[in-house]
């Protein structure tokens, strides 16, 4: 079964890109547009970095590495061996093949391409399938302000490993950015069907794709209603740090909080079966995506969701 109306999903990380893929198999070819938070995106060793567009892009093209669920399956090191040796900075890791990527992405960059075109090609050429759109070409930083200081994202996620106490989270350069051009054109078709917001980071990786001005706006005014996909299923998150920072920011480890969250976003939500209900429309199912048949279940579920 696939849907033959368009369909937008906003995505960050590994959970999101799980979601993708389900959807990717259930979505008509070329209807699927996936907006990505380029919030964690930094500079690494003269490098530009895009973590998440690089995890969605990996997943969907069957490239990723399933264990870590970011970087390439059977990578190799040489690189980071041979950084180690002479001294260089090693807490990030960039796999020989993932290096190239990195190596071409700025390269582009720097003769003036934009990060959506660069994407839109490497996607195209590792047969990702689905259209990949950066939330902007204007750069925002997601910057994690905590008691050990105000810390870059990937110096707080991955150095620090998410260990210092989280105060607040704001996105710097947001309020002079641009949704990209291929958001405005998805959101604005004239076809599409659901928005889907993936089980990603709602603080995150969710947080800096609303930041960018308008593009909230554009979710409010598109035809298709917005349905969140659960990212606290039971009271706890699946993978990474959102449980430990809703308790830090003061918050309950619940599905109500996320729907507050989202309020004014939101239309509906798709919970998981250990989820009390939420006011919001809601449908439920086991959200949990370890197997590819998982994925698609999942996002069946969304998407049937936003059609009623
Ligand atoms: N995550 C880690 O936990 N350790 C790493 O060394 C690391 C390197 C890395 C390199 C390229 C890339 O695209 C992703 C990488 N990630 C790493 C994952 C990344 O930090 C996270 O996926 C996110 O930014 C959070 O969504």
């Amino acid at each position: 079964m696939t849907s033959g109306g368009s369909v937008v999903v906003l995505t960050g990380g590994v959970g999101g890109a799980k979601l993708a893929l389900g959807l990717s198999h259930v979505v008509a070819p070329g209807r699927l547009s996936a907006i990505v938070n380029t919030g964690d995106d930094s500079r690494h060793l003269g490098l530009h970095v895009s973590p998440d567009i690089d995890t969605l892009i990996y997943t969907l093209s069957g490239l990723v590495d399933p264990g870590r669920g970011w970087g390439r399956a059977n990578e190799t090191w040489g690189f980071m061996e041979a950084l180690r040796a002479i001294g260089g900075e090693d807490w990030f890791n960039l796999g020989d093949h993932d290096l190239a990527l990195h190596v071409e992405r700025s390269r582009r960059l720097a003769a003036g391409e934009s990060l959506s075109h660069i994407t839109a090609d490497f996607a195209a050429r590792l047969g990702a399938g689905v259209r990949v759109v950066p939330m902007s070409d204007d750069p925002v930083a997601t910057r994690v302000i905590t008691d050990a200081g105000d810390l870059a994202f990937q110096d707080y996620f991955v150095r620090r490993r998410c260990a210092p106490r989280v105060r607040a989270v704001r996105f710097a350069g947001a309020e002079d950015a641009r949704p990209a051009p291929g958001v405005v054109q998805a959101l604005a078709d004239p076809d599409l069907e659901a928005v889907l917001i993936a089980p990603s980071n709602p603080w995150l990786s969710i947080d800096p794709i609303l930041s960018v001005p308008g593009l909230a706006g554009l979710l409010r005014d598109a035809r298709a209603p917005v349905v969140v996909v659960t990212p606290l299923p039971g009271g706890r998150a699946v993978k990474g740090p959102t449980a430990k920072i809703m308790g830090e920011l003061g918050l309950t480890l619940s599905i109500a909080s996320i729907e507050d969250h989202y309020r004014g976003v939101a239309d509906a939500f798709l919970l998981d079966d250990a989820d009390p209900p939420v006011a919001s429309p809601h449908a439920r199912c086991d959200t949990l995506m370890i197997t590819l048949d998982d994925r698609i279940r999942v996002a069946r579920a969304a998407l049937d969701l936003a059609r009623r």
